[in-house]
């Protein structure tokens, strides 16, 4: 593997899904594969998991890792091309991704969306840039437009808990109090296109995620009839795409698309985390041995140790 940046870049998903599997299993067994490499972690967002996760799954296979918040730590980057840097940005990624490729092995980026700017985010700047003047591989942490870790770790997930050879997954919109990507389902959604899963979305009217990503998929309204049998129920909230980065409706109402004990039936409920409890899902589902959240959460660490660990191999 050259790069991870979206899932593309994945050449055979069930191998890796079991290479996954066996180094949950034996951690350490690569622990010298990484010795004297460095990952070089940048993160323009907040993270608890990423950070967390992929700090030990480098440190798994030998690795050293250095994190940097780069918003407050860092100069600030200007990316556009010929710019007459006379205001707030005091570096250019071509500089800085240059230097920083001669201090690392692998450079692993976070940068969410703007949500104002559809065309720029679709673009996506920063991590194409960083691929573009990096001399090293880089690892998208959660890019604008996709989260391929976090949709390897739920494949991980769901390929350990699943019962039946084709388990139906349901992606199911939530409600919010603040505007967020369309990264997680996005990448999820392309996650489940490649698996063998009888796979659909729910969310309302004004939420669908860009046709694009989701041509083949079915989109069904009535959340109820979308859930009927599910046994994967994937929990998420996401921004309007069409009316881009906005929240159309005040919470109460949509709160009727918040996910219940009721609703879920008997699923396994999966959500990325964080969670606002009670707005997303209510704490009935959380608390209950349905809830996947947290086994979905250690997958993290060996989703990311199995990408670093072919991104490093010669
Ligand atoms: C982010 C999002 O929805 O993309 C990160 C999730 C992993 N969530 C929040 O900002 C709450
Ligand atoms: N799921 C996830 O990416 O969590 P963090 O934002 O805490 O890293």
């Amino acid at each position: 593997m050259k790069k991870y940046t979206d899932l593309t870049d994945i050449s055979n998903l069930e191998a890796l899904i079991e290479e996954a599997k066996a180094l949950k299993k034996d951690p350490f067994s690569f622990e010298n594969l990484g010795k004297r490499k460095r990952l070089v972690m940048l993160f323009f967002n907040s993270s608890l998991r990423t950070r967390l996760s992929t700090e030990k799954a480098a440190q798994n296979l030998g690795m050293d890792v250095t994190v940097m918040n780069f918003n407050s730590d860092a100069w600030k980057l200007e990316f556009e091309d010929g710019t007459v840097m006379n205001g707030d940005t005091s570096e250019h990624i071509k500089e800085a991704a240059q230097v920083i490729s001669q201090y690392a092995d692998v450079i692993a980026v976070r940068a969410f969306p703007t949500l104002t700017d559809k065309k720029k985010d679709e673009s996506e700047y920063v991590i194409n840039n960083f691929v573009k003047y990096a001399t090293i591989p880089v690892l998208n942490m959660e890019s604008a437009t996709a989260h391929p870790l976090q949709a390897l770790a739920d494949a991980i997930t769901i390929s350990e808990f699943k019962t039946k050879d084709r388990p139906k997954v349901v992606l199911s919109w939530a409600p919010h109090t603040k505007a967020l990507p369309q990264a997680v389902p996005n990448s999820f959604a392309a996650m489940m296109q490649l698996c063998d899963v009888d796979f659909c979305i729910t969310n309302p009217e004004g939420y669908d995620l860009n046709p694009e990503l989701t041509k083949g998929t079915k989109i069904i309204r009535n959340q109820k009839e979308a859930l009927q049998d599910a046994d994967f129920v994937y929990v998420k909230n996401w921004s309007s795409y069409t009316n881009y980065g906005e929240i159309l409706n005040p919470f109460e109402t949509n709160k009727n698309w918040t996910m219940t004990q009721e609703k879920l039936g008997v699923a396994k409920f999966m959500h990325c985390l964080p969670v606002r409890r009670n707005v997303v899902v209510e704490d009935a589902v959380l608390d209950s041995n349905q809830s996947l959240v947290i086994p979905q959460a250690n997958n993290r660490t060996f989703a990311a140790q199995v990408v670093l660990k072919q991104i490093i191999s010669p």
